[in-house]
């Protein structure tokens, strides 16, 4: 029988026989390390399987991120709260204490865990940290935001027009309304600012009445003017527009900070007579009021379902901005918030429509009406102002928030969007139930009166790069089998991503629809096109690359180097119908997997 000693007698000795231990051990657990991180490894990437990668990651359907990875979310609201079940007193108590240098130069916020907790409870009050809001003086420092090309731009001051800011609010939070007002007051030059002019529309907050009025009697050039009743945010600015006696009107949100220079571009642009000019609004993040510069070349449009959305411009308008970045740039739509217009030129035009109720939709009425009615929407990027983009719609919607927006989508499809007014009552049935209700006979005849173009040529002209159907191009389902169709995985809008196929679903299921365009573009909703990607296709946003073109060969679609889109991973042995089938372009062959059933649905 060999004993220890003997075993390392017959190998080695002494400070030898130390050195091979060592190495023994250490091979050991390089060997168990090597089979731990396989086995990690595996079933990371199983559980990737089975769920995309995007699945982890939970996006509000109501939020848009864009290329850049910039979360925007303006638009479409799931519901309101009223403050949950927070006490009468804490709704009502006004609680700005600034900390000295907290939030100065646009930096963010940080609470302690404590105050974390508190700021949780408070959220829904105003769907923003207000505990964050409440520590930053209402007249904080902020960075200069523009572009070199901005700052050497001189204007004569003395030439130009003079302004009305009008803010309206609705139990907006005092620290965030009160330092959009000084924002205002500290960066516009005393010549330009004409007057400010809040609109309360029919707050119930107790720090909103007579502590406000007294904060704001203190203040040169600022006024106040109450709804008795609630409208809503185009009633409110209405009231403000007809007390306005400066040249240009400037809306405003109640929750936004303005910086160096904001004022100038836009007064300088909306001095002639036929332009609504937006600033370009960067992020003031809900959490920590840090000011974040959103990307550069961005205009807003909108969706198949009429959600406004942020999108990347046309190749030709970046072309133009990059030559030129101080110069102002069409968008086909205004976010709705914030812009600047000739006083003379918003009443020529027929103000606001006063049917429209509380929130929603009056910004792209506006966008229609005035590129229809031959005025511009414009961005400079000259003129940075932050806005707090929230996820949620802090305040009550009488009758619920559906039947509001549902109205005046409606109000703004039934007057201006011609045959594109049935695509969406089409595939809206509860927006279709109630559009007889609405009464537009005078937004129909100023829609004549004033001679406006036709949807038509606001699509072909203004946002040549839409993804809407139109005579010219084709529009249906893209079958393999009886139930896997092309579109985007529901649940990621905006967001793109791997390409896998959808349920076909029924003929007013909007996510198994597409647009195929005679040049080859095959479009789903949010301005999403499938893209040829490295190994697997993927949903990019429409753009005048090679890669997004598919040419119908028969039952086939070829991408531009001949390769054929393809279903792959489709397991034989499963007896039951599923999909999610990843999408890719691969060598053509007489495989199944590559004939496309192509099923045209009519869009109106
Ligand atoms: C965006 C616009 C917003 C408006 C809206 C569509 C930006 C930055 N914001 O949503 O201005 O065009 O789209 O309608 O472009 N308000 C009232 N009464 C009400 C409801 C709201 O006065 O019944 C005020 C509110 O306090 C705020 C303003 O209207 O100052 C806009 O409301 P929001 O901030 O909830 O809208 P937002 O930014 O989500
Ligand atoms: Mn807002």
């Amino acid at each position: 029988m060999l004993v220890r000693k003997d075993f390392w007698s017959l190998i080695c000795r002494g400070r030898k026989k130390r050195i091979v231990t060592l190495v023994i051990v250490f091979l050991f657990l390089l060997n168990a390390m090597f089979y731990v991180s396989i086995e990690l490894y595996n079933s990371v990437s199983k559980r990737k399987n089975k769920e995309p990668w995007y699945d982890s990651l939970h996006f509000d359907k109501n939020s848009y991120v864009d290329e850049s990875g910039m979360r925007v979310i303006v638009g479409h609201y799931v519901g309101g709260s009223k403050g949950g079940n927070l006490s009468d007193e804490v709704i009502n108590s006004n609680n700005y204490a600034p900390v000295p240098g907290a939030g100065e130069g646009g930096r963010p916020v940080q609470l302690s865990p404590r105050e974390l907790i508190t700021a949780h409870e408070l959220y829904s009050l105003h769907s923003y940290n207000i505990l964050v809001s409440d520590k930053i003086a209402i007249n904080r420092s902020l960075p200069d935001m523009r572009g070199e090309s901005c700052k050497n731009v001189v204007f004569d001051l003395e030439k130009l027009p003079t302004a009305t800011v009008i803010i309206v609010f609705h139990n907006e939070a005092w620290s965030t309304l009160m330092r959009t007002v000084m924002s205002v007051i500290n960066r516009s030059d005393e010549r330009l600012l004409d007057q400010i002019i809040l609109v309360d529309d029919a707050s119930e907050r107790r720090y909103l009445k007579e502590e406000l009025d007294e904060a704001i009697a203190k203040l040169d050039r600022v006024q106040i003017l109450r709804n008795p009743t609630r409208t809503g945010l185009v009633g409110a600015r209405l009231m403000g527009a007809k007390r306005a006696t400066g040249d240009v009107l400037v809306f405003l949100d109640a929750h936004c900070e303005v910086t160096i220079g904001w004022l100038e571009p836009l007064l300088d642009r909306a001095g002639s007579e036929d332009v609504f000019i937006c600033p370009h609004i960067d992020l003031l993040s809900e959490d920590t009021l840090a000011y974040t510069k959103s990307i550069d070349a961005h205009w807003g449009a909108f969706s198949w379902r009429l959600h406004f959305r942020w999108l990347i411009p046309s190749s030709s308008v970046i072309k133009k901005k990059l030559e030129n970045p101080a110069k102002p740039y069409p968008t086909p739509a205004m976010a709705g918030g914030l812009f600047a217009v000739k006083k003379s030129l918003f009443w020529k035009l027929g103000g606001y429509d006063k049917g429209m109720i509380i929130w929603g939709a009056e910004n792209l009425e506006l966008s229609w009406r005035a590129w229809q009615c031959g005025a511009r929407v414009e961005i400079t990027s000259c003129s940075r102002v932050g806005h707090i983009f929230r996820r949620h719609s802090p305040y009550k919607y009488p009758g619920g928030v559906a039947k509001v927006l549902n109205s005046n989508l409606a109000r703004a499809a039934s007057v201006w969007m011609d045959q594109w007014a049935d695509f969406f009552y089409k595939f809206n049935p509860s927006v279709a139930e109630i559009r007889d209700k609405q009464e537009i006979g005078d937004r129909v005849d100023l829609r004549s009166q004033l001679n406006c173009k036709s949807f038509n040529w606001y699509l072909k002209n203004v946002w040549p790069q839409h993804f809407f159907p139109t005579a010219d191009r084709w529009f249906g389902r893209i079958k393999n089998g009886k139930t896997n169709c092309i579109g985007v995985t529901p649940g990621t809008p905006g967001l793109g991503g791997p390409a896998a196929t959808v349920s076909c679903g029924g003929d007013l299921d909007l996510d198994s629809l597409l647009v195929f365009t005679p040049e080859g573009q095959l479009m789903a909703d949010e301005g999403l096109c499938l893209e040829q990607g490295n190994g697997r296709a993927v949903w990019k946003s429409c753009s005048d690359s090679s890669k997004q073109i598919w040419i119908q060969k028969g039952p086939r679609l070829r991408t531009s180097d001949g390769l054929c889109l393809t279903l792959i991973d489709v397991d034989e042995s499963k007896s039951e119908v599923t999909v999610g089938y990843p999408l890719t372009a691969m060598k053509c062959t007489l495989d199944t997997k590559q004939i496309w059933h192509f099923e045209r649905v009519p869009w109106r």
